[in-house]
């Protein structure tokens, strides 16, 4: 269609001008067009479609704009193409800059009313704010420009291609072109104009860009102002902040005493900034980011990062994210205690900044580079290091840059993601620093830091985090041995802060480990905190063969190349509800600390851990229970008063004057206290933090005595019927379709990956026999002793194929004083040699049960989410009550959920009346245990782990439950460190009793 570069071209965009700053909507009194909404449309399989740009494209389809076009349709049609997935991978070749003949693109056309009045002074521009990944425009058939930067915006002057009245926008969008090898972030790869488009009138005289410089002097409570402006011919510009009574000429500085902007406090003001021919309104925070003596500080105050990192994603829209997905993101954000943003790997929609500027996050702007799919070819060829690409990559920053400067809320720039290392970082870097010296630059791809003021990494482990925060820190290149120590680049990275861009990757059952990290994070000054990768599963809406719906991941669209469930390793579901590893974080980033303190018998300390905000409020509301009963509650505000900035307060149940009242000894009194803001808004979180004090234990289970039934094809102990084998068969007169030991259970997304060198737990499980699980009976014998009968019954638990395995032996007693009760009690002992650890070790009792889903589970424990050894900080002790139903978490891709952990007693409402349980002795090799670990299933494990979504899991007519003494945490392994010491299960003798009572 022209003579302009071709999308193959390694060029800057050809034919458009420097973005302008993005005022919000509504914020300049200039005219403008929305030209959002229906296109015309025509998909083609090469980017020489041979359409006309004349063409106004009669007859063809017509497609919504902002939108992808592979997602046209979605859950229900895909006229278009589908949706790919792949991480680090190119889809295409890797044969830079050429892409396939094959190259889906989209021609798109519309027509639009120019009114008379923008012609004849002044300029008309044309600006998209995302089209991926390159495309072309024509104005009434005359090809004006190419673009590219998918997430950039690009401006077009079409001053000389319109006349008044109707004008037809032609838009030709290549899916892959030469910038697709510097766009390989890891996400889906989705095409065509994705974000808002525009037609604006820039009157003459008019502001075309708005350079803020909004800083904060803590010293002296005051502000400094500098609006610089730049017009469309030279125009005098004023600027004015009422609330400030400041009128200042453009470029004029002033300092008077303001309110500074921060995550915590986000005060904004208004600036008025005006020519004769137009007014825009640019919302001003005052804030200075420094690094002082190698610390991160906002206003001059030590700021840790609670932080996630950002997709832009939606089920059915992709990255064509709506306004109130933006709003909702925020929220939930703010709502989780997280105070800080990277917008992970590009610039964001501008809307998502302005969020963040009102409602107060930290944001690591990062620009739209990603180079990940040279690293499996030893980087050859890699754009950040060749000369054709400099002007290509600069241009990015530059226009990021331009796009975004004036938001308080980013406190640094990014030069992208994964993009290896050479000479294109300096010179961004440089590019960067000329428009914009106030932010310190992130990059995490150069462990030397040549170019950047903070020290970056990803998923660096807590023992090398520790390190790095006393200064004794090591590598200084990927995969370099510790000997590439060079002394004077060490030595300044050693003077940077240290940020942990990505850490506890959140796929799946996880993060694990989240609480090891924070304690490193607060106890030393350089560590400035970290993002959780990420923040949402991209699971695509769509339909399985019978109409079911579903969110799709990697290999669900026939992808010949994918990276599978790679893509759902979010915080939030697809569909935003908040998974359990979010309510963790919450708990783990929570500004006010509330634990247990050792140093002083019966006591919490309070901690107040905002770097800017007292605890003015905060209510501090405690509550005594036994066994979730309340006891007594109160209010501990007013003995703690108000802790400033970083204050701790200990206070103890005798000097908050508060008795504990009588209980009867089989209870467990729990002193919980709970910090809830006295604020309200959308955006205010119902807890600020919680933590809890155990006051009382309750008395181990008095013994049991009674006898064992004798029938003519078993056996009976209490409740409880067996088989002559001694295999229990019925309970409380519930048939029971399995019982055994179990040591099994459906692996994790982090179980299945790589746990450290040569090791993956799955796999170990796998060799060990674990999927195959049988339980072999040697023995069953009626023994007499001082307690009375005992039924015992001895045998083996393993798998074909394997020498591991566990004896077992199973002791049933009844209770003389009440038919219903049955005291079991069971001894494991590990056999043979175990490469590693262990997924879970206790009870597996299937009972046969129509609508398990349904049964309510009614416990005292660890809850009301699910909760493993290495994720149980937002897991509080009390009583809680959910169906069975309730109790599953649907991961994206199904596995392991739903352990509630701590449990001393429960009732399993079952079709023929309750079954209750109370927990008696529970040890693990040395260690006493309190309370069992319970699951509760409508399904088996096996089919849990063969379901690949959650909607091929159906109830099987059993309630599977998991008693357990212990499972294997979750840890971070499916990129980061698997399961560490403090929450492995290691293959040890164990012990677990229980008390059942069962029947109505
Ligand atoms: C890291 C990427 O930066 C991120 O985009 C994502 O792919 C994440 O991994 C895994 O989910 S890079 C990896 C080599 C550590």
């Amino acid at each position: 269609m022209s003579s302009l570069p071709t999308h193959t071209d390694v060029v800057v965009p050809a034919g458009v001008r420097g973005p302008r700053f993005r005022p919000p909507a509504g914020a300049s009194t200039a005219e403008s067009l929305d030209l959002n909404g229906e296109w015309r449309f025509r998909l083609f399989d090469e980017a020489r479609t041979g359409a006309d740009s004349a063409d106004v494209g009669a007859g063809w389809d017509t497609i919504a704009v902002p939108g992808h076009w592979q997602l046209a349709g979605a859950p229900d049609a895909w006229p278009y193409g589908k949706p790919a997935y792949t991480n680090v991978l190119f889809p295409i070749p890797v044969d830079p800059p050429n892409v396939p003949r094959e190259n889906p693109t989209g021609e798109y056309r519309r027509t639009v009313e120019v009114p008379e009045t923008w012609l004849g002074s002044g300029r008309v521009v044309l600006r998209f704010e995302g089209v991926d990944s390159w495309f072309e425009v024509a104005v009434n058939g005359t090809p004006v420009a190419t673009s590219h930067g998918s997430r950039l915006p690009t401006e077009i002057d079409v001053t000389e291609h319109v006349q008044a009245g109707e004008n037809l926008l032609a838009v030709r969008v290549t899916q892959w072109s030469a910038f697709t090898y510097v766009e390989d972030q890891d996400q889906w790869w989705l095409s065509g104009i994705f974000r808002d488009v525009e037609l604006a009138h820039r009157p003459e005289g008019g502001i075309e860009h708005v350079s803020v410089d909004a800083s904060y002097d803590h010293t002296t409570g005051e502000g400094t102002l500098r609006i610089d402006v730049e017009t469309l011919g030279d125009a005098e510009a004023t600027v004015s902040v009422p609330e400030l009574g400041l009128e200042l000429a453009a470029g004029e500085e002033a300092t008077v005493a303001v309110e500074p902007w921060s995550a915590e406090t986000p005060r904004l003001y208004e600036a008025q900034v005006r020519t004769a021919a137009e007014t825009v309104v640019v919302r001003v925070g005052f804030r200075t980011i420094a690094i002082v003596d190698g610390v991160f500080t906002v206003n001059g105050a030590p700021v840790k990062l609670y932080g996630v990192n950002r997709h832009e994603f939606e089920p059915t829209r992709g990255r064509a994210v709506t306004r109130e997905t933006m709003l909702a993101d925020v929220l939930l954000a703010k709502t989780h205690h997280v105070n800080a943003v990277r917008t992970s790997h590009y610039p964001p929609h501008p809307h998502f900044l302005d969020l963040c500027d009102a409602y107060g996050l930290y944001v690591i702007d990062e620009n739209d580079l990603e180079t990940h799919g040279f690293e499996p070819n030893g980087w050859r060829d890699n754009p950040t290091d060749s000369p054709a690409w400099r002007d290509v990559l600069v241009d990015r920053v530059q226009r990021m840059v331009r796009r975004d400067a004036h938001h308080p809320s980013i406190v640094m720039w990014s030069l992208g993601n994964e993009a290896g290392v050479g000479r294109n970082l300096g010179e961004m870097a440089a590019a960067i620093r000329e428009i914009d010296d106030s932010r310190p630059l992130h990059y995490e791809g150069d462990w030397t830091a040549e170019h950047t003021d903070v020290y970056s990494r990803m998923y660096a482990s807590v023992a090398e985090t520790l390190e790095i925060g006393r200064g004794e820190d090591r590598a200084l290149q990927r995969n370099q041995p510790d000997d590439t120590i060079d002394g004077e680049t060490a030595a300044r990275r050693r003077t940077l802060p240290f940020i942990q861009c990505e850490y506890v990757h959140a796929m799946g059952n996880g993060p694990g480990g989240f609480s090891d990290y924070d304690e490193v994070f607060e106890a030393y000054p350089r560590l400035m905190g970290g993002f959780v990768w990420e923040w949402i599963d991209h699971g695509i809406a769509t339909r399985d063969a019978d109409g079911t719906p579903f969110y799709g991941y990697g290999g669900d669209f026939g992808e010949e190349l994918h990276d599978g469930t790679f893509i759902a390793d979010g915080l939030l579901l697809p569909d935003r509800t908040p998974s359990p590893g979010m309510v963790e974080m919450a708990a783990v980033y929570a500004p006010v600390r509330i634990e247990e303190f050792p140093g002083l018998d019966g006591a919490i300390e309070i901690r107040n851990r905002y770097a800017f905000r007292t605890t003015e409020h905060v209510d501090l509301r405690w509550t005594l229970s036994a066994d979730g009963e309340t006891l007594a509650e109160g209010s501990l505000s007013d003995a703690v008063g108000v802790l400033e900035p970083g204050e701790s307060a200990i206070v103890s149940l005798e000097a908050a004057g508060i008795e504990v009242p009588e209980v009867g000894d089989d209870v467990d009194v729990w002193w919980l206290v709970r910090a809830v803001s006295r604020e309200s808004g959308d955006h205010v979180p119902a807890e600020l933090g919680a933590g809890q004090l155990h006051v009382q234990g309750r008395a181990p289970l008095a013994p049991v005595s009674g006898s064992v039934e004798r029938g003519e094809d078993g056996f009976a102990v209490g409740p409880a019927r067996f088989d002559g084998a001694g295999r229990l068969v019925s309970l409380g007169g519930t048939p029971v379709r399995t019982s055994r030991a179990d040591a099994w259970r459906a692996p994790t997304d982090n179980d299945a990956a790589d746990n450290g060198p040569g090791r993956q737990d799955a796999r170990l499980w796998e060799q060990a026999g674990l999927t195959r699980l049988r339980e072999r009976l040697d023995d069953v014998t009626v023994e007499t002793d001082e307690q009375g009968e005992a039924l015992v019954v001895t045998g083996r638990l393993a798998g074909a194929a394997s020498e591991c395995g566990l004896a077992v032996t199973w002791t049933w007693r009844a209770d003389a004083e009440d038919p219903q009760t049955v005291d079991v009690t069971l001894d494991l002992v590990p056999e043979g040699r175990w490469a590693g650890p262990l997924p879970r070790l206790g009870w597996l009792l299937a009972l046969e049960q129509e609508g398990a889903g349904d049964v309510v589970v009614d416990w005292v424990g660890q809850g009301p989410g699910e909760s493993y050894a290495d994720s149980a900080k937002a897991a509080l002790f009390g009583r809680y009550r959910h169906t069975v139903e309730e109790l599953q978490t649907r991961y994206t891709h199904p596995q392991e959920n739903g352990a509630r952990r701590g449990v001393t007693r429960a009732r399993i409402g079952l079709a023929a009346g309750p079954l209750e349980l109370r927990a008696g002795e529970v040890t693990l090799g040395v260690d006493e245990i309190d309370g069992v670990e319970l699951t509760a299933r409508p399904w088996s494990d096996q089919a849990l782990a063969a379901a690949r979504h959650p909607h091929e899991l159906w109830p099987d007519g059993a309630l599977w439950l998991h008693v357990d003494v212990a499972q294997h945490g979750v840890g971070s392994a499916a990129c980061g460190p698997g399961v560490l010491p403090n929450a492995t299960l290691e293959p040890a003798p164990a012990r677990l009793q229980v008390r059942l009572r069962a029947g109505a």
